[in-house]
């Protein structure tokens, strides 16, 4: 069961409602927020880092009812929604607005909407592997990976020469896009789940393994939309993703109109590879990830 941030009862005064006077005179409006987030690292931490300051979303809330006047409780109760969801940890939200002085007719005790949103990402997970059976490991994490998103793409698998660290065989590398219900954490601990249990251990930096799963862009840049974070676990996008043409190459070939944020710009990926040295990168097996074995 996902934890949850219950924030109840938060009042303030809006001038949302379709009659010319609910426009002009203003009423109070209650709104209930539940937030579905991972805790388990605040948890150990007891960093609030780690997790959404409630009084920050409450702030959002108050603005958002005292802000441009709405007709109706559920334009305010989405836009509430989608304001709470653009916090990266949260994975979904219920938002639940009453409007207990709204002009109804008749004597009642609250009238509410109650809607349910739920984060849906797009996101790039680069594969690689060059130790052990290559093509098999990278088709059973394309196949691990229908349990962290639902896959849009699925490259084609290129060669590629190692780049940095120790002396190594070749690569294999590909690329999945997808979209995504978990916050980029979770995502990012599913894909550390699928490199263990494809027996992955992480030894030397850059050097060869069976299996590695990296979260390039999670988010699209093209609609602002791209989470930008530097955590100790997780930095994005990539920091090196916009240099590496086998992650670049394969992904332009999933997705022609493939978009990057580099430096805080946002950059055609199409682009970025015709500045990269490409040399090093040829096309790999004739396989299509999904399917197999062969
Ligand atoms: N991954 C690395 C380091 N170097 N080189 C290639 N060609 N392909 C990779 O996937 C790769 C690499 C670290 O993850
Ligand atoms: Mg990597
Ligand atoms: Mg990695």
């Amino acid at each position: 069961m996902t934890d949850q941030i219950v924030l109840k009862g938060i009042c303030a005064r809006g001038r949302h409602g379709v009659l010319d006077f609910e426009k002009r005179d203003g009423q109070t409006f209650v709104v209930d927020v539940t937030m579905y987030l991972d805790l388990a690292p605040a948890g150990s931490s007891d960093d609030l880092a780690d997790t959404v300051n409630y009084a920050e979303v409450a702030g959002d809330v108050v603005a958002l009812v005292e802000g441009e006047p709405l007709d109706l409780i559920e334009a305010l109760a989405a836009r509430i929604a989608d304001r709470v969801l653009s916090r990266p940890l949260v994975e979904a939200v219920e938002v639940v607005v009453h409007k207990p002085e709204a002009p109804v007719g008749h004597p009642f005790t609250d009238v509410q909407v109650r809607v349910a949103r739920e984060r849906q990402a797009p996101v790039v997970i680069a594969l690689g592997s060059n130790l052990g059976e290559s093509v098999e490991n990278l088709h059973d994490a394309t196949i691990a990976l229908y349990g962290l998103i639902d896959i849009v793409e699925v490259s084609p698998v290129v060669e590629t020469d190692p780049v940095g660290g120790p002396d190594q065989p070749p690569y294999l590398n590909a690329v999945v896009t997808g979209t995504t219900h978990l916050a980029p954490s979770s995502l990012l601990s599913g894909l550390h789940d699928i490199e263990r249990a494809q027996g992955r251990t992480r030894e030397v930096r850059w050097g060869p393994r069976t299996l590695d799963l990296d979260l390039i862009q999670y988010g699209d840049p093209v609609f602002d939309t791209d989470v930008r974070m530097d955590t100790a676990n997780l930095t994005l996008p990539h920091p090196r993703a916009h240099q590496r043409a086998f992650v670049l190459v394969p992904w332009l070939q999933a997705e022609p109109e493939a978009a990057l944020r580099v430096d805080g710009q946002v950059r055609r990926v199409a682009d970025l590879v015709s500045g990269l040295d490409t040399s090093g990168v040829r096309p790999g097996p004739d396989v299509d990830l999904l399917e197999g074995p062969w």
